[in-house]
């Protein structure tokens, strides 16, 4: 039986890939290096070190590596200070609510290491029963240990759980996890998805219920 639900973060609660997205970009161009929105794909539910090792192949000194990570994020940090609680996406709140007043429980399964900032920022840490984000794990996706922990963190059978998801490594680690795994996106973007839709509003748990009965085992 579907009894949990677990949320990537970045780009399904709110925009902050939009962000992660700005400022790899504006580093990028610091150090005149290419990257636009179709490379940054592939840095979403990556962890901040291994996007840095992407962004620049050439750079084989990991201290370097790091530095430029860090300034990355103090670009990121800085720009989450915006954040207020109508930031939310249309439709989380509602959809949370309708999830808990069924009894299923929910979490945040994020690789990100500024979980805890986002969350707080929008004010919804209460709505989870469940955080994971990247300070508890050592593995970012698409290993499956955000989502493996998220559901030991909410006392459920991994199988017993789904997860909502804008990243293709992400949709990966929830396959990995033995999770079915909703896309937030386009199909052509998250071809390996069992279902998608473009955001959180065109979800209702009824939709969950039913994809989550087609696939039972
Ligand atoms: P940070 P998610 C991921 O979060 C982002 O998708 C990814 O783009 C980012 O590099 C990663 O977190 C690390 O974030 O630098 O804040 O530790 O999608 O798993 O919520
Ligand atoms: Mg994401």
């Amino acid at each position: 039986m579907l009894k949990g639900v677990i949320f990537d973060l970045d780009g399904v609660i709110t925009d902050t890939s939009g962000f992660h997205y700005l400022c790899w970009k504006r580093l990028a161009d610091e150090y005149s290096v290419p990257f636009d929105k179709e490379f940054n794909e592939r840095f979403k539910g990556v962890s901040r070190l291994d996007c840095a090792r992407m962004l620049f192949p050439d750079i084989k000194d990991e201290e370097e590596i790091e530095r430029l990570a860090n300034k990355k994020n103090d670009y990121y940090v800085e720009m989450c200070q915006q954040i207020v609680p109508e930031d939310i996406f249309p439709g989380v709140i509602e959809f949370l609510s309708e999830l808990r007043k069924n009894n299923i429980k929910t979490a945040i399964g994020s690789v990100s290491k500024n979980t805890d900032l986002v969350l707080s920022r929008l004010q919804v840490k209460e709505l989870f029963d469940a955080i994971v984000g990247g300070r508890d794990i050592k593995r970012s996706k698409p290993a499956p240990d955000v989502f493996l922990l998220g559901a030991e963190k909410l006392g459920l059978d991994p199988k017993d759980c789904i997860v909502i998801e804008d990243a293709y490594a992400g949709i990966e680690a929830a396959h990995a996890a033995g999770m079915l795994a909703v896309g937030i996106g386009t199909k052509e973007n998250l071809p390996i998805a069992d279902m998608v839709v473009p955001s959180v509003k065109d979800l209702s748990l009824n939709d969950l219920i039913e994809l989550y009965n087609s696939k039972a085992k």
